[in-house]
């Protein structure tokens, strides 16, 4: 059973983080109920959700993906490129050390975990404001050992690499052209399924796989890209993330995913 890591929305979210958005304000009520819908879409589709505590000094900190890149055979704590959310990776790394061994991204690097999309032994990283070469450099040093080929991927008028791009089926990626070169992905033999050009923010799902099922939990307001999906037959689950994307989050941020839990220091999960 996979394992989905999420975090308390901050009852300061907003005071967020912004790079591409206008500050709008933010119903942390109504932020809280999406947040929990998306906690029951995780659970629906088969994974145990683990809720960590948020901090009320740590206005992004339900964007946990950002905090650390999990494989299956170790986790790397990052350092995030805004340097208001690097405290955010301690409540993080004390929860994954029970399920991975930890690496950590260290100064002068900054990597954010919504740069790196993992396929398998690739791993796709986005060469962003919030990530720099020696982030990408010491992601490549801690995961070559385990046989994955880190490949960077030039980004341009989005905030991360998966606001770009995100996998939904085997093999198979949603990409907005307009931010992102498609040859990465066509040069690893992915088939690429363009977003609807009136909206830009669509590339981001996130694929679940469980009991045998992939689907996608997609959010609602992406009407014209979510039938492109289903019409090639993708299983998409919409869920209501607006109060959350006015923070500029989207499905991939709020969890950390995963696969399966691994012993470590005693503790076992078993799937
Ligand atoms: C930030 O700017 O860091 C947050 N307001 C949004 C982070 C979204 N994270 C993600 O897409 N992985």
């Amino acid at each position: 059973m996979p394992i989905a890591i999420t975090r308390d929305i901050s009852p300061n979210m907003g005071d967020c983080e912004l790079t591409h958005l206008n500050r709008e304000s933010i119903d942390t009520d109504e932020a809280t109920l999406q947040h929990m819908t998306y906690e029951m879409a995780l659970d629906g589709l088969g994974c145990e959700v683990i809720r960590i505590p948020g901090e009320p000094t740590h206005p992004d900190s339900v964007f946990i993906e950002d905090t650390a890149v999990v494989l299956d055979e170790l986790a790397i704590i990052t350092r995030p490129g805004a340097p208001s959310r690097r405290e955010e990776t301690k409540g993080v790394a004390t929860i994954l050390k029970n399920y991975r061994e930890l690496s950590q991204i260290k100064d002068p690097g900054t990597l954010d975990g919504g740069d790196v999309l993992v396929c398998d032994k690739m791993i796709f990283v986005g060469q962003t404001a919030r990530t720099n070469e020696a982030g990408i450099q010491q992601l490549q040093e801690y995961t070559a050992p385990h046989n994955y080929r880190v490949i960077p991927v030039p980004v341009d008028g989005c905030l991360h690499l998966k606001s770009a791009v995100t996998l939904v089926a085997d093999g198979m990626v949603l990409l907005n052209p307009a931010w992102i070169p498609m040859e990465p992905f066509t040069n690893a033999h992915f088939s690429i399924i363009e977003i609807d050009p009136t909206e830009p923010y669509a590339a981001n799902g996130l694929l679940i796989e469980a009991r045998d099922i992939a689907n996608v939990i997609y959010p609602e307001n992406f009407p014209k890209t979510q039938q492109r999906l289903a019409k090639i037959g993708i299983s998409v689950l919409t869920v209501d993330m607006s109060e959350l994307q006015k923070a500029e989050g989207a499905v991939t941020c709020c969890s950390l995913i995963l696969k399966s839990a691994i012993k470590n220091e005693g503790i076992t999960r078993v799937e």
